[in-house]
């Protein structure tokens, strides 16, 4: 019997629009990694049918401390949209949210089209810039529960995203502590080389996904890197900020 892909992408766009958590696909329809990344293309269509714009792409599951703590061990990909954003510095509501998390990111600004191939050596001129910044992710699945087909089906828990002040694309991105303070409280601790031993290999690796599922990543898209801690639920009130050494910080406080 044919998978209810539609079905399934409907439902998906259908939890994050309400705030209100689905039932894991998985367990009640086995899919393939293929179908997990038709779903998601065909439920963010639909945000695209009603006027969100595409802004780039995120990657997952890039450092171990994200792995071990979602028991997923090995790279996934999501799609970004406007709709995402959120300004540093402003407020992010609650009401939109099931049961957020949010975790420390890098983000990439593309400079010119990435049609091959990079290189730790060559990712750098396809850049425009840098920054610190946050991912507040979502996962549409009850209890925050999924396989790795479930998590790809639902762009990757995707839901919100907050990039710092763009630096230079040669802003040095090895060795930077990174910390995730809650309400002035260190709450996670991380290093950007766990990141894949680089965080630039996280646009390497982006590449190879665009190469792969024939994606278009043009200039002015954003691509998070994938987060070097475990994420960390939010609450009403939270005063969030990530702290990057040099790359600078990223805050935001949550509402309501
Ligand atoms: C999936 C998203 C993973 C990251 O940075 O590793 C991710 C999840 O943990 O729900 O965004
Ligand atoms: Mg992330």
């Amino acid at each position: 019997m044919k998978h209810p892909i539609k079905k399934i992408a409907a439902a998906l766009d259908q939890a994050a629009l309400q705030s209100q958590a689905t039932q894991q696909v998985s367990l009640t329809h086995p899919i393939s990694l293929e179908e997990a990344y038709d779903i998601q293309k065909i439920s963010i269509e639909k945000r695209l049918e009603r006027g969100e714009k595409l802004t780039g792409y995120k990657l997952g599951f890039t450092s171990k401390a994200k792995m071990e703590q979602m028991g997923v061990h090995d790279i996934i990909w999501g799609r970004l949209t406007d709709n995402m954003e959120v300004i540093n510095s402003q407020t992010l509501s609650m009401s939109n949210f099931i049961h957020p998390r949010v975790e420390p990111e890098i983000a990439f600004l593309i400079g010119k089209p990435i049609d091959e191939f990079l290189t730790l050596e060559t990712a750098t001129d396809y850049l425009q810039g840098v920054a610190a910044a946050l991912e507040i992710i979502d996962s549409r699945y009850e209890n925050f529960k999924f396989s790795f087909e479930d998590v790809i089906a639902d762009n990757c828990s995707s839901s919100a995203y907050v990039l710092g002040e763009w630096l230079p694309p040669t802003t040095p991105l090895q060795n930077l502590d990174i910390a995730l303070v809650i309400n002035k409280k260190i709450s996670q601790t991380g290093h950007s080389n766990a990141i894949l031993g680089n965080p630039l290999a996280s646009l390497v690796e982006m590449a190879k996904m665009a190469r792969k599922y024939n994606l278009e990543i043009k200039p002015g898209q954003v691509i998070l890197a994938g987060a070097a801690t475990s994420a960390v639920y939010i609450h009403e009130g939270d005063k969030i900020e990530g702290q990057f050494n040099e790359l600078g910080k990223v805050h935001i406080e949550v509402i309501a």
